[in-house]
């Protein structure tokens, strides 16, 4: 792919690589089980079964409002919400299906909701969009099979058949294309096994896409899954390779490069307990201080962190949820400086925590208790001050005492000055 291609990705991708932090909406019929959103393939539901679930889903207390000003106070700068997950169910007003929340007791077109209250705020908007569909009967998951995605006989059978599955895929993003204003990412979930690529006529999905919204950046699950990540991490990534890589439930551990150690976009989607989908009794949800932490990770290797929330049948984010997002943000008002718009720091990872940069501005996100100062080691006089983020205080940025035998190193301290050990700058 030519370089044209990768400079388009760069300019595609560069509010995104400045926000660094979203939130991942799962929400569907599944919300009602409350056990998750893969809760129909793995009970072995049968569609008549859970059909009970479309008959009732009414989400009275669906207020994308509120959902939009949590996003908001907790200093996430995107959304996406799925728009139809692996069951098929569509929170938009396909014309294609009947199978959408406009036909339940809600009738309600969420997905349009969503949009209108995400922008409203401020928020760049995106769109989860599953590939899989275990409702339709084109699809190879027709009928009642456990982990149907991974069962492909239907598309081996009859690749006809499959055909036209995919014009109806292709037909609802195009309808999310064209009939819900201006998206900014298409979040396609997942190519497995032999099911990827040119099996969803990629190639064609994406010069639609680039047609109808040139500005919009895709993932890269046309081709991968969340353990793999297709060409994207190659030099020679493909038409529908996607704009950024979307490593899942983990943190690489150096960041995501492509074959010739060139960064690329990525954004690692994580949940806050362990569904993506409303666990009722899924009650393992991550501190504060941990969110804190992976987004700081995230960040200092140059990706972003999508974090995921389950509202429930009522249409509400849980109170956990809300609890835990309510004082990350608290945190990143007084230190988003050290997050948005930044990157790596092409710096050996200290000891003490994580840097972040922008700029000539060095961040040093001390995550483990210093004894003593905090040692900058190997930045020596290239460190002209030290603020504390938080509130704007001096930190005095000393020497070593013996310079000769750290020449490259200094420090800072978070004590105040009369706790130095060392000389005071003006002491030398
Ligand atoms: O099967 C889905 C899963 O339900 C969830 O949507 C995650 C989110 O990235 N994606 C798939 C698993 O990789």
């Amino acid at each position: 792919m030519s370089q044209t291609f990768i400079q388009q990705r760069t300019e595609r991708t560069e509010w995104f690589l400045r926000d660094r932090f979203g939130m991942f909406i799962h929400w569907g019929l599944y919300a009602i089980p409350a056990r998750g959103e893969w809760v129909r393939s793995v009970e072995r539901i049968s569609s008549e079964d859970y059909r009970q679930y479309f008959d009732e889903f009414n989400p009275e207390r669906y207020d994308p409002k509120a959902w939009a000003r949590t996003a908001k106070e907790a200093g996430m700068k995107y959304a996406v919400l799925t728009a139809k997950h692996h069951d098929g169910f569509c929170l938009f007003d396909s014309k294609l299906t009947d199978y959408k929340s406009t036909r339940t007791a809600c009738g309600r077109d969420l997905v349009r909701e969503f949009l209108d209250a995400f922008r409203a705020e401020g928020l760049k908007v995106g769109l989860y969009y599953s590939l899989l569909d275990w409702h339709h009967p084109d699809y190879p998951a027709y009928g009642d099979r456990i982990h149907p995605m991974r069962d492909n006989e239907a598309y081996k059978r009859d690749p006809e058949r499959f055909g036209v599955y995919l014009d109806y895929m292709h037909g609802q993003v195009r309808e999310l294309l064209t009939e819900y204003g201006k998206l900014d990412i298409m979040w396609f979930d997942f190519s497995y096994d032999g099911m990827k690529g040119e099996k969803w006529r990629a190639t064609e999905l994406m010069e639609m896409i680039r047609a109808q919204q040139p500005h919009l950046i895709v993932d890269n699950r046309l081709e991968a899954s969340g353990e793999e990540g297709g060409s994207i991490y190659t030099e020679q990534p493909s038409l529908y390779s996607g704009d950024f890589a979307s490593p899942e439930q983990i943190i690489p551990p150096r960041g995501v490069t492509d074959d010739q150690g060139n960064s690329i976009p990525w954004e690692a989607c994580i949940t806050l307990n362990n569904n993506w989908g409303y666990g009722a009794n899924d009650l393992t949800y991550k501190s504060a201080k941990t969110v804190i932490r992976k987004l700081v990770e995230c960040v200092s290797k140059n990706g972003n962190l999508l974090l995921n929330v389950g509202p429930d049948a009522a249409g509400e984010i849980p109170q956990r949820s809300l609890t835990v997002l309510a004082e990350v943000g608290e945190w990143l008002r007084r230190n988003g400086d050290s997050i948005y718009g930044c990157g790596e720091a092409d710096l050996p990872k200290p000891d003490w925590g994580r840097y972040t940069r922008k700029g000539n501005k060095l961040y040093a996100h001390v995550l483990e208790e210093s004894v003593g100062p905090v040692n900058l080691a190997g930045l020596g006089d290239r460190v002209q001050r030290a603020r504390l983020l938080a509130d704007g205080s001096e930190l005095f940025v000393t020497r070593p005492w013996n310079a000769k035998l750290y020449p490259d190193d200094a420090f800072f301290n978070f004590a105040q000055p009369e706790h130095f050990t060392y000389p005071l700058p003006d002491e030398r």
